[in-house]
């Protein structure tokens, strides 16, 4: 088996996190690289794209979160081999991305800019892509997002569902999910659920 690290900011959450999971249930042994955001500084110019994640295997270095989440996806049994049912799992990512872009964008605005942004996110591309993101999860029973079980989809809309009610995203209403998208907050608490997500959890010390 190959040796894998995967660097990612020391928090719970983001980009890096959907891959630390699939490995987590997978069994998959890795060297879980958590980068101090006060660090981050002095390492991006050294990193390809100038962003985290970064998986290491066997030394060579591979960075873009959905590449690497369909790259551990396929050593974790996580990511559909069916190419429709692979292409629906992508689809759902690349959907978490765009929406996760424009709401970085945010970020370093001055809190008066911040709150009418994200009010204007709110009301507009977070309301689309929620409910839309809710809509396909339904179109495919509801369940899960490909492949009538857990992929490496339903980890990163886990997260991305989690970190909007987490109320850490100032002027996001934490409950703009279960009023628009309760189905996604049900798919949440269903990956949240799984022993082995649970186990990963506790194993840092978060019993929710
Ligand atoms: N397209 C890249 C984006 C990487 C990215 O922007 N990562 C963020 C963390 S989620 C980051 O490194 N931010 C720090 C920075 O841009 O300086 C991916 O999907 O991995």
């Amino acid at each position: 088996m190959a040796k894998l690290k995967l660097t990612y900011f020391d928090f719970h959450g983001g980009r890096g996190e959907p891959a630390r999971l699939a490995l987590a249930i997978g069994g998959i042994a890795f060297e879980d690289d958590r980068l101090p955001l006060a660090e981050w500084s002095g390492r991006k110019g050294g990193t390809p794209f100038g962003g985290l994640p970064i998986l290491e295997v066997d030394g060579q270095i591979v960075t873009q979160s959905n590449g690497i989440n369909r790259y551990v996806g396929k050593l974790t049994d996580l990511y559909p081999t069916d190419p429709w049912q692979a292409a629906l799992c992508d689809e759902a990512m690349d959907a978490v991305e765009d929406i996760t872009i424009k709401m970085v964008a945010t970020f370093d605005l001055p809190d008066a800019q911040k709150k009418a942004a994200r009010q204007a996110l709110v009301e507009g591309p977070l309301r689309l892509y929620v409910t839309r993101l809710q809509e396909r999860l339904e179109a495919q029973g509801g369940l899960y997002f490909a492949g009538n079980r857990l992929s490496v989809a339903d980890l990163k809309v886990f997260v991305w569902i989690d970190h909007l009610k987490s109320g850490k995203l100032d002027h996001i209403p934490t409950d703009l999910p279960d009023r628009i998208a309760p189905r996604l907050v049900e798919h949440r608490e269903r990956v949240k659920a799984l022993p082995r997500v649970r186990a990963y959890y506790a194993g840092h010390g978060i019993h929710e």
